[in-house]
C-alpha cells in the first residue's frame, strides 16, 4: 500500500514537471529595442527601392540577441530557413505544428520585417506519413491541396510572398522526378499555385530554383515553365534566383542581367532569394578571397538595381556563424555578409558602396 502510495506521488510529480517543461519548451522570442539608422541596409535599399533580407533559424533567433539584433537593424524582410517545411510543420497525417512559425510571424510583426513563406511544394523533407503511403492519385491531390490550404490559409494576410513551388527543374531542363509529380503528374505546379492564391489572394507568388542565374539549359526551362503558366492564367508574381554560389562559379553578370529582363517582360518580379558565396573554392589568401566575395555580391545587387523588376536582395542567413553550408576543407566557411562575431565583412561594405552610389 505504501508502495503505492509513492508510486502515485512520483507519478503526480513527472507529470507536474512534464507539463511546467512543456510550457517553457513553447518558443518566444524576446523583444528586440529597435534601433533605426539612416545608414542600415534595409534604410539604403529603401530609398532605391527594393527590399532586403535574409533567412532566419529558430533557435539563434530565440537565444542570440546579437543575432536580433543585426537582422532587425540591417534587414526588412526574414524567411524561414526550416520551420514552414512540410516535415516540421505537418509532421504525421492531420496533425500540423505551427509552433514555431507563430513564433517567428510574431517576431517579424513587431519588428517590421515583411515575412516571405518558404517552400509550399518541394522534394526535401516530407515525412514518412506521405513518401511511405499507398494513396490514389485523388488522395495525393488532396495532400498537397489541404497542406497548401492549412498553411497558407493560417496566415492570409500575413506573408509577403509564398515559395509555392520550389526547384521542380533538373540541369538538363526536364521536370524533377519528385513524390508530387510521380503522384499527381506535372499539373501539381498550376494546382499549387492556384490552391495558394484561393488561400490568401494577397501574397505575392513565387516560383523558385537555384543555378538559374545565367541564361542556359535550366534558366530557359524554368522560362518556358512560367510563360506557360501565365498563358494558362495561373497566378504567378515572381521568379525566385537562389544563388547558392562560390567564388568559382558566379555568374556572368551580362548573362544574369538577359536573364533578369526576359522575366521582366512576361510582367514578372525578379529576386535573388538565397544568396551565398561560398569561398572555400576560390583561391589566393583568405582576405583576398573576402573581397572578391564582396566583388561578386556587389555585382549581384548592382545588376538587381539595373533591372526595373528586380524588387529584393535576400541572402541565406547573414552571420558565417549559422551556415548551412558546411565546413568541407577545415577552413570553416564563410559565405555571408556578417563574420561569425557579427563584424561586417567586405561584402557588407561593397553592398553598402552599391546602395550608396546612384
Ligand atoms: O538551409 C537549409 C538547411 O538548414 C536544411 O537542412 C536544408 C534541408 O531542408 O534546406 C536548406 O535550405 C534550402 C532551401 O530550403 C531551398 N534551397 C536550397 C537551400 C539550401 O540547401
Amino acid at each position: 500500500m505504501k508502495h503505492r502510495i509513492v508510486l502515485a506521488l512520483v507519478v503526480v510529480v513527472l507529470v507536474t514537471f512534464s507539463i511546467l517543461f512543456r510550457a517553457s519548451a513553447i518558443p518566444s522570442i524576446p523583444a528586440v529595442a529597435s534601433e533605426t539608422s539612416s545608414t542600415s541596409l534595409r534604410a539604403l535599399a529603401q530609398k532605391r527601392g527594393i527590399n532586403i533580407g535574409a533567412a532566419v533559424d529558430f533557435a539563434p533567433l530565440q537565444n542570440d540577441p546579437d543575432y536580433r539584433a543585426v537582422l532587425t537593424r540591417e534587414f526588412d524582410i526574414m524567411v524561414p530557413e526550416n520551420a514552414w517545411k512540410f516535415e516540421y510543420v505537418h509532421p504525421t497525417r492531420g496533425h500540423y505544428d505551427f509552433t514555431q512559425v507563430d513564433a517567428l510571424m510574431a517576431f517579424a510583426k513587431a519588428n517590421n520585417l515583411k515575412m516571405r513563406g518558404h517552400p509550399l511544394a518541394w522534394h526535401h523533407l516530407i515525412p514518412p506519413w506521405v513518401t511511405k503511403g499507398n494513396f490514389t492519385r485523388d488522395e495525393w491531390i488532396a495532400i498537397l491541396r489541404e497542406h497548401i490550404e492549412t498553411l497558407v490559409g493560417r496566415y492570409r494576410g500575413q506573408v509577403y510572398i509564398w515559395d509555392v513551388v520550389n526547384e521542380a527543374i533538373n540541369r538538363d531542363g526536364s521536370l524533377r522526378d519528385t513524390i508530387w509529380l510521380r503522384n499527381i503528374g506535372p499539373e501539381y505546379i498550376d494546382l499549387a499555385y492556384r490552391w495558394t492564391h484561393e488561400a490568401d489572394p494577397q501574397a505575392l507568388l513565387f516560383y523558385c530554383d537555384y543555378a538559374t542565374e545565367e541564361l542556359g539549359q535550366k534558366s530557359d526551362a524554368v522560362y518556358d515553365l512560367v510563360r506557360g503558366m501565365l498563358q494558362r492564367g495561373v497566378p504567378l508574381n515572381g521568379v525566385g534566383f537562389q544563388a547558392h554560389l562560390g567564388l568559382s562559379y558566379a555568374p556572368k553578370l551580362k548573362s544574369l542581367a538577359k536573364n533578369f529582363k526576359r522575366f521582366g517582360e512576361l510582367g514578372l518580379e525578379v529576386q535573388f532569394t538565397e544568396l551565398d558565396v561560398k569561398v572555400q573554392d576560390g583561391v589566393g589568401s583568405w582576405d583576398s578571397r573576402l573581397v572578391e566575395q564582396g566583388k561578386v555580391y556587389a555585382g549581384l545587387l548592382k545588376t538587381c538595381l539595373e533591372a526595373q523588376t528586380c524588387t529584393a536582395f535576400t541572402t541565406w542567413g547573414f552571420t558565417d556563424r549559422y551556415t548551412w553550408i558546411g565546413d568541407l576543407t577545415g577552413l570553416g566557411e564563410a559565405p555571408l555578409i556578417f563574420d561569425k562575431s557579427y563584424r561586417p565583412k567586405p561584402a557588407y561594405d561593397a553592398i553598402k558602396d552599391v546602395l550608396q552610389t546612384e
